[in-house]
């Protein structure tokens, strides 16, 4: 059974930035119906039993038609939002530091050529989706619950959740203001770590 994850902060954690009412609400109510629904497709289907998330989401080319959109929504739904929340930090570092620091000012000229790229992407997503940090640097978005994985890429290192419900609540329409927020609470620590993983 797939379990909602622990988070390493309090539901308060962001201050303003992101309010502990939607914290609480993405968190307990949104990432727990993907993990429900996740659960009761698996239930339904013993074929899938006794894989991890990243396994399912990998392959949905094997799995039959009538499962795929399932697996890709419900799991990709619980992947996601497994790394969006390590992606938070209240002690987030600002910018990155280090080697990561390096790569991104080579591939984009400067720390903040590189805030502009990921927000144009983040704002271009078109409804629902998210905005991610390849291990390579390259910045890639995903439509709905789709995520790099299922799209043959690497995990990423970084990731935007830009569905209305991560900041209708406390921004409205305005979904700029909220990834001007995000950029205070990108959790670069973890960032620079899976960057140097990546990297061996
Ligand atoms: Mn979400």
């Amino acid at each position: 059974m797939f379990k909602l994850p622990e988070l390493d902060y309090s539901y308060d954690a962001f201050g303003t930035y992101i309010s502990k009412h939607v914290m609480e609400l993405h968190h307990s109510k949104h990432h727990q119906t993907y993990v429900d629904k996740l659960n009761a497709t698996v239930e339904a289907n013993p074929q899938l039993a006794g894989k991890s998330v990243e396994e399912l989401i990998s392959h949905l080319d094997a799995l039959p038609e009538a499962l795929r959109g399932l697996v890709k929504n419900f799991g990709g739904g619980h992947y996601n939002h497994t790394l969006f929340w390590k992606f938070l930090s209240p002690e987030s570092g600002h910018e990155p530091s280090g080697e990561l620091a390096d790569g991104l000012k080579d591939k984009y000229g400067s720390y903040q050529n590189f805030v502009d790229e990921f927000t144009k992407q983040s704002l271009g997503v078109f409804g629902s989706g998210w905005a991610w940090l390849q291990p390579e640097l390259s910045i890639v978005t995903t439509p709905n619950q789709e995520t790099p994985i299922n799209n043959g890429l690497a995990e990423p290192i970084l990731g935007l959740d830009v569905w209305e419900h991560a900041y209708y609540l406390d921004y409205t329409y305005n979904r700029a203001d909220y990834v001007k927020a995000w950029w205070e609470v990108a959790n670069w620590h973890e960032a620079a770590e899976r960057y140097g993983k990546a990297k061996g």
